[in-house]
């Protein structure tokens, strides 16, 4: 798309969130090849001490290699997406720069934590993504990212009769966590799903290159440990409740 709204507006940021394996990056993957031949399109990934989605989607060929960059976040990925988002907004507004215009930069998450979810300084709308072979249970425990995140998706509905999940009864928890706002049941051997992947991530350019979309903000994620706190001495877990204290970015997120 090369119309006048991409010329003088930033790309749509679209966030994938969800805990580890669940299929962010083969969302990702999905989308991009989709995709690419109505938007112009960016990723930035998230890792902890690797680039290992970026190379997962570079080797997938999904888009030209450069137009996927990594983020090393070290110890705490949902700091980088939510806390203090400026290393991220770097990287997104270096992409748009060097590859202007692009209409939707998709940004994957570290999957650390099943309550990590993006700053609304950071992204325009989020996806959090959960899958079958996580248990049927996992829908109802809810949480920001699946309580209020723009589109829950349940993917890998293929497995469902492996893993004995009973899909309609998830979906319809995480309708009922959800008051009603989007659950997509997803399998990349499912076209017909995949399709409504696609549908809902073009209505939602659509609103944003018209300006009417607002971004929402799922809230933080719940206090939590980890497993190796090496060097942060934060021993008691930590909410992350001090979220507006040390955000520069907010001030060139918005320009
Ligand atoms: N059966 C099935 N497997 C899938 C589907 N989507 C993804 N997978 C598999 O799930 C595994 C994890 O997928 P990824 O896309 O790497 O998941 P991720 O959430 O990016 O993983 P991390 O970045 O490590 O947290 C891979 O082996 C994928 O091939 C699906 O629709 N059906
Ligand atoms: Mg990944």
């Amino acid at each position: 798309m090369t119309d006048q709204t991409t010329n003088d507006r930033r790309a749509l940021r679209l966030g994938v969130a969800g805990p580890v394996g669940t299929g962010k990056s083969s969302v990702i993957a999905t989308l991009c090849r989709h995709l690419r031949d109505e938007f112009a399109i960016g990723v930035i990934t998230n890792d902890i001490y690797t680039d290992e989605d970026a190379r997962f989607l570079k080797s997938a060929g999904v888009l030209p290699e450069e137009r996927i960059r990594a983020v090393e976040t070290g110890a705490c990925p949902h700091t980088a997406i939510r806390d203090d988002v400026t290393m991220n907004l770097m990287a997104v507004e270096d992409m748009e720069r060097d590859f202007a215009p692009l209409d939707i930069v998709l940004i994957e998450s570290g999957g650390d934590n099943l309550t990590a979810t993006f700053s609304p300084a950071l992204v325009d709308a989020q996806l959090f993504v959960l899958d079958v072979a996580g248990g049927g249970d996992v829908a109802r425990k809810g949480g920001p990212g699946i309580g209020r995140a723009d589109l829950l998706v349940i993917n890998k509905i293929d497995l469902g009769p492996h893993v004995d999940v009973d899909v309609e009864q998830m979906v319809a928890d995480a309708e009922r966590a959800r008051d009603g706002a989007p659950v997509l049941a997803l399998s990349r051997k499912r076209p017909e799903t995949v399709d409504k992947l696609c549908d809902w991530v073009r209505g939602l350019h659509e609103s944003f290159a018209a300006g009417g979309h607002v971004p929402i903000d799922p809230g933080p994620m719940a206090p939590h440990h980890h497993a190796h706190d090496d060097g942060h001495h934060h021993h008691h877990g930590h909410g992350h409740r001090h979220d507006h204290t040390h955000t520069p970015a907010h001030h060139h997120a918005h320009e």
